[in-house]
C-alpha cells in the first residue's frame, strides 16, 4: 500500500508514520507537510533514510499538490491544532482545517483513493456527565473545534454526494513523544525542568480523557484497514483526569526521577485566568471501534506517562532546538532543493 500522510511532521502524524513503517514492511509512506511552526522534521530523523519513506513539502490547500503522485490512501492529520491559538486568530484554522480538507476531498474524489479523516472529540463540545457516542450532536465551542466539525461535515457530504471511500475518527487528548511543547503535558515537563511557572487555567478541574499516542495510531490503522466508508469512530481509553491531577503526577515523577525537591517543583504551579470558552469535560465512548474493528488500547496511563516523562528527559536536544527555533532550519539543511516544493 502507498499511503500519503498529511501533517506527518507533527506530533501524531510522525508517530503514525513510524507505526506504519514498522507494522507493514511492504508499505510506502509519503509525508506531506507544509512545515508550519508545529511541523518538525526532527521528529522523523530515525526513519528519514528509509527507502519506504519520502517527504513532500506542500500545503493541503494547493489543488495541484498530488498531481503525478501514485497512492492508495490519504490519512489526513494536517491541521492547525492548538485551541489557544484559535482563540487569538481563527483565520489559519479556517483555511487549513476547512479549505485544506475540502481540497483533499476533491483530490480523493478525482483519484478514487480512500481517505481517513483524523478529527477530535472536541467537535462534540463539553459534557458534565455521560459519554459522547458517534451519534452525539456536534456542539463545538472553540474556533478550532468549529473548524474540525466543519471539516467532518464536509467529509460526510462527500461520502453521501460523491460516494468517496472515507471514514472519520474522533480521538481524545493525546500525549507521548514528540508533542509540541505548547500542549499541556510537554509544557508542564519543560517548564518544570527549567523551573518556570506552570500555568493552570481556571481551577484546574477541567477533565480530559488522555490516550497514549501509539494507541491512537493503532486505532487509525484499524480504521484505515477495516473502517466502513461513511462511518465515524470514536477513539478514547476511559482515562478521565482533571488537569491538576496530571500536573501533580508529572511533578511527582520528575522529583523522583531527577532527585529534585518536590516542594520546589510543586511551588511552580500557578493558577491563571481561565481559557475563554474552556470546555469542562470531554469523555468518549469508544465501544464502537472496540466492537466493530476489534481495536484495544495497549498502554495504560501509568506506563504511558512514565514513558513520556522519560522520553522528554532523554530528548533535551530535541526540545532545546524547538525553544531556540533551530528546528525550523532543519528542512533547508537536510533537504535543500532536492525535494519538490
Ligand atoms: P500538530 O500541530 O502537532 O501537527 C500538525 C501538522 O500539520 C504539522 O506538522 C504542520 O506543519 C502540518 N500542517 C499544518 N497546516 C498545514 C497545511 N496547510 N498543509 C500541510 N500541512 C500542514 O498536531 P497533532 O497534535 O499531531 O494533531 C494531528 C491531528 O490530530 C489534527 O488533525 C488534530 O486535530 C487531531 N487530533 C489531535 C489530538 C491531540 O490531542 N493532539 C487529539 C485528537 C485529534
Ligand atoms: O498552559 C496550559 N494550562 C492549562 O491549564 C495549557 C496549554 C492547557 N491547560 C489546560 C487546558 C485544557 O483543559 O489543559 C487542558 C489540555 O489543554 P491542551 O493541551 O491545550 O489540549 P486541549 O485544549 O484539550 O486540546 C487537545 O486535545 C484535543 C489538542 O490540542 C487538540 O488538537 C485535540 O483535538
Amino acid at each position: 500500500m502507498r499511503i500519503v500522510v498529511t501533517g506527518g511532521a507533527g506530533f501524531i502524524g510522525s508517530n503514525f508514520i513510524r507505526h506504519i513503517l514498522s507494522a507493514y514492511p511492504d508499505y510506502h509512506v509519503m509525508n506531506l507537510d507544509k512545515l508550519t511552526y508545529a511541523g518538525n522534521l526532527e521528529n522523523l530523523t530515525d526513519i528519514e533514510q528509509s527507502d519506504r519513506y519520502s517527504f513532500l513539502k506542500g500545503d493541503i490547500c494547493d489543488s495541484a499538490l498530488l498531481d503525478g503522485v501514485e497512492y492508495d490512501a490519504i490519512v489526513h492529520f494536517a491541521a492547525e491544532s492548538h485551541v489557544d491559538r484559535s482563540i487569538l486568530d481563527a483565520s489559519p484554522f479556517l483555511q487549513t482545517n476547512i479549505m485544506g480538507t475540502y481540497n483533499l476531498l476533491e483530490i480523493t474524489r478525482k483519484k478514487g483513493c480512500s481517505f481517513v479523516h483524523v478529527s477530535t472529540d472536541e467537535v462534540y463540545g463539553s459534557t458534565d456527565d455521560g459519554y459522547f457516542s458517534e451519534q452525539s450532536p456536534l456542539m463545538p465551542n472553540s474556533p478550532y473545534a468549529a473548524s474540525k466539525a466543519s471539516s467532518d461535515m464536509l467529509v460526510r457530504s462527500y461520502v453521501e454526494t460523491h460516494g468517496i471511500h472515507a471514514a472519520i475518527t474522533r480521538c481524545s487528548n493525546n500525549y507521548g513523544p514528540y508533542q509540541f511543547p505548547e500542549k499541556l503535558i510537554p509544557l508542564v515537563m519543560l517548564n518544570a525542568l527549567e523551573r518556570k511557572p506552570i500555568p493552570v487555567y481556571g481551577d484546574g478541574m477541567n477533565v480530559r480523557d488522555w490516550i497514549y499516542v501509539e494507541d491512537h495510531c493503532s486505532a487509525v490503522d484499524a480504521v484505515l484497514h477495516k473502517g466502513k466508508a461513511g462511518d465515524v469512530y470514536n477513539i478514547g481509553v476511559r482515562n478521565e483526569r482533571p488537569n491538576i491531577e496530571i500536573i501533580r503526577i508529572i511533578l511527582s515523577t520528575l522529583a523522583e526521577k531527577t532527585s529534585s525537591d518536590r516542594k520546589e517543583l510543586f511551588s511552580l504551579i500557578s493558577y491563571v485566568k481561565d481559557r475563554e470558552g474552556h470546555d469542562r469535560r470531554y469523555a468518549i465512548d469508544p465501544s464502537k471501534i472496540e466492537k466493530d474493528l476489534g481495536w484495544r488500547p495497549e498502554i495504560d496511563f501509568e506506563d504511558g506517562i512514565a514513558r513520556t516523562i522519560q522520553w522528554y528527559l532523554e530528548s533535551r536536544h530535541w526540545w532545546e532546538r524547538i525553544i531556540s527555533g533551530d528546528y525550523l532550519k532543519y528542512y533547508d539543511v537536510q533537504y535543500g532543493s532536492r525535494v519538490k516544493q
